[in-house]
């Protein structure tokens, strides 16, 4: 069955061995299940607990052609402690955060938690957009209720389109406002991409300006060619170019691409993460947040109008180890 639905949750399956897994609650994506090379992802740290991975040595990955029998793994992180029964924001997945990113930083939304309430919302499963080869896509929607106007005095609809390919996630969130007042909205996509931080690099973000929330926001310049997170690091990158790498050596990576996130940031709290409730032991170990956003300035859309902000997170598995 290529898409299942559930009472809370959707699973697109695609014929090459992926899935993804969106829950209801907050359109959190909790898992991507590339079709990739377990053994590689095993040793890089990528590979999530389940499906197993069979172990093989690493020197062994570079015999790899893409005529090798792929074994799935999980590309993103999330937490063990982390509350699936709509409690609480997932810790882990892709959360989305709209329409604020961080605590409110305007009056008018004062009344609104950090990163807004599209994460802690039950949306709605609107269809099954595309179900082939080439994609295995559903869409979910958001509308002001009652609910949400006591919070946030702005009609919107929300649609967030989830599709998936062999080795690709595309998440796209699309805006409209429904009002008759001009909306302003921050976007988020916070994903926690699994994998080994003490070795994770992200780039390329030399030169470009950032506010780092470690130190008080403190405003810089980016000199690393290659940004690490071996340290407690949560930085916004403001106007960043739009494309990046996670790298995971020795050998596995994921290529992001955007349209219409121009900001990004990069966190992983490190030790202070156990701060977090629902944060498993050590979890920081596992993951690094790269997310894309428009978060250094707000939208504002006029009445009638419609935004729409796009990753597109490609695991790039095969291609290194058809270079090794
Ligand atoms: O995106 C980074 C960040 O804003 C950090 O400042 C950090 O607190 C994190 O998000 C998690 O926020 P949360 O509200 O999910 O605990």
């Amino acid at each position: 069955m290529p898409v299942d639905i559930q009472p809370n949750r959707v699973v697109l399956h695609h014929p090459a061995g992926a899935s993804a897994t969106i829950l209801l609650y907050g359109a959190t994506v909790i898992s991507w299940i590339s079709g990739s090379h377990s053994a590689l992802a095993s040793a890089s740290g990528l590979a999530g607990p389940a499906p197993p991975a069979p172990t093989a040595p690493l020197g062994a990955a570079a015999q790899f052609t893409s005529s090798t029998p792929a074994a799935p793994s999980e590309r993103l992180f999330v937490s063990a402690l982390a509350s699936l029964d709509g409690s609480k924001p997932v810790r882990g997945g892709i959360p989305i955060c709209w329409p604020i990113f961080g605590p409110p930083s305007r009056e008018e939304y004062k009344a609104l938690k950090q990163h807004g309430f599209a994460r802690s919302s039950v949306w709605t499963y609107a269809e099954t957009v595309l179900d082939a080869a080439e994609g295995v896509s559903g869409r979910f929607v958001l509308e002001s209720s009652e609910q949400t106007e006591k919070l946030f005095p702005h009609p919107f609809k929300l649609v967030y389109t989830v599709t998936l390919a062999e080795h690709q996630l595309t998440t796209s969130l699309r805006v409209y406002n429904t009002g008759t007042a001009p909306l302003a909205f921050q976007a988020l996509l916070h994903n926690y991409f699994r994998g080994e931080a003490a070795s994770a690099g992200v780039q390329p973000l030399k030169g470009v300006r950032f506010v780092d929330k470690v130190r008080d926001g403190a405003r810089d310049t980016e000199a690393r060619e290659i940004v690490d997170v071996r340290s407690y690091t949560d930085r916004v990158y403001e106007a960043a170019g739009g494309a990046y790498t996670l790298t995971f050596p020795p050998s596995a990576h994921l290529s992001i691409k955007t349209h219409n996130l121009p900001d990004v940031t990069v966190w992983n709290p490190q030790e202070t993460g156990s701060g977090m409730a629902d944060m498993e032991p050590g979890g920081w170990e596992r993951y690094v947040c790269v997310e894309p956003g428009h978060v250094a300035r707000f939208v504002s859309l006029e009445p009638g109008g419609e935004w729409w902000g796009q990753q597109n997170a490609m695991d790039r598995f095969e291609q290194l180890i058809l270079a090794g």
